[in-house]
């Protein structure tokens, strides 16, 4: 068996009066508490230094630009690796990144993964960006992240670490069936991603009630027909008046729940992910070598 030790940390708000540092200051308390439970990786939310801020029209882009990060660590984030490396634990960190790029400036939505030494072993940048470009004033909260962010330019990677196969999507990632293929295609045993999910679709009031429905849906699906680990943070409760699912989980390869977060608040998921339970799905009814019908998947590919 290869079993490791996560810790799911589900956030609740973080108010727009909150300070980087005073999110840093939380990220430290959710993995000293993970570390005295046994963990070796802490999975955080996307976005977890900040309110998040594509629930918002924001005109001036200078004001846009306070919620990114233009390095990672920065003197602020610093201290957050700082403890882990003392701690000797890992993360997954889910933050808005600004970046230049052949003298342009692109804004993504990432998430890197952190080794137990406080080594960056990867980065994933969020690909489906969800939501709309356009000011939606009679809208009671916004979704632009089509406006503020670009376009993740990195793919989905799978990278060898913590003694597995570990790969990254970040929330609206989850609903496609092609993030976890992509990954599932590269071996992947362990998917970590984050979400901002709010409880209400303003263009579709009649989906609200099945928010949490899709959100384990696709990631028990995910988890089943790639035949891995998926875990899943959430930020949730009431933040800025828009308000956001909880339900941080732990899925097993067989698309099984294992653990399920209690409550809309800072909480963590302990949970013991063996990688061996990724075998009998990988080696056996899914087998990609043996199974796949590749030449029936163009379409999958074409625009
Ligand atoms: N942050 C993020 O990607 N949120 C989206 C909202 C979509 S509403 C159906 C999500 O996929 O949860």
């Amino acid at each position: 068996s290869r079993p490791i030790t996560i810790a799911v940390a589900q956030m609740g708000p973080i108010p727009l009066t909150q300070t980087r540092a005073d999110a840093v200051e939380r990220l430290i308390g959710l993995l000293r508490e993970a570390a005295q439970q046994g963990s070796e990786l802490v999975l955080f939310p996307e976005c977890c230094l900040t309110a998040f801020f594509p629930h918002w029209f924001i005109e001036d882009q200078a004001e846009i630009d306070t919620f990114f990060e233009r390095e990672m660590p920065s003197p602020v984030t610093q201290p957050l690796f700082d403890e882990a490396k003392r701690l000797k634990i890992g993360f997954c960190l889910g933050y808005a990144e600004i970046v230049d790029e052949q003298g342009q400036t692109r804004r993504y939505n990432s998430s890197i993964l952190v080794e137990r030494d406080a080594r960056i072993v990867g980065k994933h940048r969020k690909i489906h960006l969800p939501g709309h470009r356009e000011h939606r004033p009679k809208n009671p909260f916004q979704n632009l992240e089509k406006r503020y962010f670009d376009v993740g330019n990195l793919g989905f990677q799978v990278w060898n670490a913590f003694g597995g196969k570990i790969g990254m999507c970040i929330c609206n990632d989850r609903r496609w069936a092609e993030t976890y293929r992509v990954l599932g295609l590269q071996g992947v045993e362990l998917v970590l991603l984050g979400y901002n999910t709010p409880l209400q679709i303003p263009e579709y009031p009649e989906l609200n009630p099945l928010v949490g429905f899709h959100n384990q849906l696709s990631m028990q699906a995910g988890a089943y027909q790639n035949g891995t680990w998926v875990l899943g943070a959430a930020k949730t409760g009431w933040e800025e008046g828009v308000e956001q699912l909880g339900e941080s989980c732990v899925i097993a390869p067989s698309g099984e729940i294992r653990a399920v977060a209690k409550t809309n608040k800072d909480e963590l998921i302990i949970h013991t992910c063996d990688l061996d339970e990724t075998i009998p799905y990988k080696e056996g009814i899914l087998n990609f070598d043996i199974n796949r019908r590749v030449e029936y998947y163009q379409l999958i590919t074409q625009q």
